[in-house]
């Protein structure tokens, strides 16, 4: 290995730590026909993620139906990357009464 080739690799390395350091994973849980916490707190580039307990299917849905529609199948796993600034409140389709929401910051 050359030694440019090294600092390069090195270099690299750093970069992919530094980008991936800045973005949090955000886990939800689902228990019982309940987000759990209900209100988490984002800031653009962090992912949501959501562990359904339960032994039926829920969906995290945008409340305008169009941001983001993520199926959470029965003791499975959904994510969702934030990226715009603002609330999103979300609800699932197959038990309305569920909801939660989302707050964004801009860094
Ligand atoms: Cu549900």
């Amino acid at each position: 290995m050359t030694r440019q080739f090294a600092a390069a690799a090195i270099l690299f390395a750093l970069l992919v730590a530094a980008a991936t350091a800045d973005a949090a994973v955000i886990e939800v849980t689902i228990s019982g026909l309940r987000f759990s916490p209900a209100e988490v707190t984002a800031k653009g580039g962090d992912t949501i993620e959501w562990t359904n307990k339960d032994f039926v299917a829920h969906t995290a849905t945008a409340r305008d139906k169009t941001t983001f529609d993520v199926l959470i199948p029965a003791h499975g796993r959904g994510s969702l990357v934030v990226k715009a600034p603002g609330a999103l409140d979300y609800y699932c389709r197959f038990h309305p009464m569920m909801k939660g929401s989302i707050q964004t910051s801009r860094d």
